[in-house]
């Protein structure tokens, strides 16, 4: 049972991540249209873990007996300054994406509700590591300054990236 202020957050939250999943879809495209597959590659892969933590949340609102709500989804950037601008955009909305699940999971501390807050730890510790490869990548970009033959390199680095489909139970909680 979900109470309407845990249920309201958490519908934010899932258009939070679709919002995410919509991002890195745009940054697949530009990265397909300059010419960068492997950078595409890497944000296809981004998208399609963005839409499993959307239906984490979904699967976990219902599964409570609640109510799934969706919300209009604001247009993402189109165009980027270059690979580096891309990956900082990332980083950047990781934070905010971090500082909303931990706001999510001091409310549920604050209404007693202990499942929402176990729930939210598998997505506490994804953006541990969500943070720390992009933090990564954008060290590397930054070595690499204007080297086209480094960039190439990073590319075909990026083309390895594989999704991996979660291994999905009625709560959504295990997995990827
Ligand atoms: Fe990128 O972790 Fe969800 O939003």
């Amino acid at each position: 049972m979900l109470n309407e202020k845990i249920t309201n957050a958490l519908n934010g939250q899932l258009s939070k991540e679709l919002y995410s999943a919509y991002l890195y879809l745009s940054m697949s495209a530009y990265s397909t249209y300059i010419g960068l597959k492997g950078f595409a590659n890497w944000f296809m892969v981004q998208y399609q873990e963005e839409m499993v933590h959307t239906m984490k949340i979904y699967t976990y609102i219902n599964d409570q007996g609640a109510r799934v709500k969706l919300r209009s989804i604001e247009e993402p950037p189109s165009d980027f300054e270059s690979p580096l601008d891309m990956f900082e955009k990332t980083l950047e909305h990781e934070r905010f994406i971090t500082k909303s699940i931990n706001e999510l999971a001091d409310l549920a501390l604050g209404e007693k509700d202990h499942a929402t807050y176990m729930f939210l730890q598998w997505f506490i510790n994804e953006q541990i590591e969500e943070e720390s490869n992009d933090t990564d990548i954008i060290n590397k970009l930054k070595h690499i300054g204007n080297d086209g033959n480094g960039l190439l390199m990073l590319d075909k680095e990026l083309a390895l990236r594989v999704f991996v489909p979660p291994a999905q139970t009625s709560t959504g909680v295990t997995g990827q």
